[in-house]
């Protein structure tokens, strides 16, 4: 299949870097968590005319003219995400994830207000308060952590700490913690302590979807996600709330709005302009997408990969954080190996070897950020891609190989020959290619 023609004529450095991106994600093995492969139709989507308009406002109520079918396209975004997630008000407009956190601070507390969310080295996200982001220097952040020994949260010191602190709104949410999130007892806290819920999904929206995780949508007062990761979309974001804000009379006694409504008057016009509508119609395509039976065959083969690629990596003497997985993430910890703090140059050995991991943080981690004692992984792309527990073995025989070698480059170049047979076999866009 011919595309990008006229890239490749009128710009052929940038076509160059294209192509070889393209190469690049097809020859290797993509286990970072929040990455994915879109289908055709997304990356058509995304590429489309819908980039030329602006159209602030919402469906009907815009401030610009033309936007007959810009509306079309967002009220197919919006019916499609309630019918896929059963919430009750969907907002599509967010540009991604970090803004649509923001979106809901702004909503729902003022500055200086408290809140709690998971500790950014123990699996949390830099909106849920890290001190270098907004979300820390805005408002007043306490952290809640995993137990020391189990490495899993514990919902009665959450409860605790949320009795202690009596905070406006709670966090549940993960970027790095391998374990099941409990929404029900999340929001059985913020009930008791009169806070909302905030329920970060971003990560296992697609697993949400597709029955392979427990849903926040009965619980959480508002919910938010990033549609790319394992739901698989475009780069973006969409946040879901109930209508009536149950703390209206405690929160917000002056507002004479909803929840539903301060939610969407905080993404426009508190915080963005103009929606990306090419993004738009890129969402309402994976939303019709994640729709179909065989997404949730997807969601729950994203699972089991993982579940399989802990097991095979445990078999290998290699540590995980919690001890296993029970969604798509797996968390090895490297300081058994005698890699505290090592985290970066394994991740760049993997890099030579053909497999893309990310450097990541342990619960009370030793070392630094930037010199992590972990490797974040996940099965999302490679599932994708329709591999499954035979290749996970595959898989994690090349890690163990890399990490017990300590990032030999020696071992970083064989274990990339078996790299590249295995990705020739699961071929990523078939086809695919940028032609003069
Ligand atoms: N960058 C995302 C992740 O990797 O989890 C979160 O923003």
């Amino acid at each position: 299949m011919k595309i990008m023609n006229d890239l490749s004529n009128s710009d052929p450095e940038v076509a160059d870097t294209l192509l070889r991106e393209l190469k690049r994600q097809e020859e290797g093995i993509e286990l970072i968590p929040s990455e994915n492969y879109t289908s055709r139709a997304v990356l058509q989507s995304i590429g489309s005319v819908f980039t030329n308009k602006y159209s602030e406002g919402y469906p009907k109520k815009r401030y610009y003219g033309g936007n007959e079918i810009v509306d079309e396209v967002e009220i197919i975004a919006i019916d499609r995400a309630k019918e896929l997630f059963g919430c009750e008000h969907v907002n599509v407009q967010p540009y991604s994830g970090s803004p649509a956190n923001q979106a809901v601070f702004f909503a729902l507390l003022n500055l200086k207000d408290k809140f709690i969310g998971f500790s950014l080295t123990s699996g949390g996200h830099l909106t849920h308060g890290s001190h270098v982001n907004f979300s820390g220097k805005n408002y007043a952040c306490v952290s809640y952590d995993v137990n020391k020994e189990t490495e899993i949260l514990d919902m009665e010191n959450i409860r605790k700490l949320a009795l202690e602190e009596k905070p406006k709104m709670i966090i549940s949410g993960l970027t790095a913690y391998p374990r099941e999130i409990d929404f029900k007892a999340f929001q059985e806290i913020a009930e008791e302590v009169n806070a909302y819920h905030l329920a970060d999904i971003s990560h296992i929206a697609g697993l949400v979807v597709g029955d392979a995780h427990s849903s926040p949508v009965p619980h959480a007062d508002v919910i938010t996600t990033t549609t790319h990761k394992s739901l698989r979309g475009p780069r973006g974001a969409i946040i879901m709330c109930k209508i009536e804000d149950r703390l209206h009379d405690l929160h917000h006694p002056n507002s004479k709005k909803n929840l539903s409504q301060l939610i969407d008057s905080a993404v426009f016009p508190g915080l963005q302009g103009g929606p990306h509508d090419h993004t738009t119609a890129a969402k309402a395509v994976a939303f019709g997408e994640a729709l179909k039976p065989e997404f949730k065959d997807y969601a729950k083969q994203i699972v089991k990969n993982a579940k399989s690629l802990a097991d095979d990596l445990m078999s290998l003497d290699i540590k995980l954080v919690t001890n296993g997985t029970d969604n798509h993430l797996v968390l090895i910890d490297l300081r058994p190996e005698g890699l505290t703090g090592k985290g970066g140059p394994i991740q760049n050995a993997l890099d030579d070897a053909g497999i893309t991991v990310n450097k990541n943080t342990v619960p009370y981690e030793p070392s630094s950020p930037f010199h992590p004692s972990g490797l974040r992984l996940g099965t999302p792309a490679i599932t994708t891609r329709g591999m499954k527990e035979s290749e996970m073995t595959v898989i994690a025989e090349g890690l163990a190989k890399v990490i017990k070698s300590k990032g030999d480059p020696e071992l970083s170049v064989t274990v990339k020959e078996s790299i590249l047979e295995l990705t020739k076999q699961f071929p990523l866009y078939p086809g695919l290619s940028i032609l003069k």
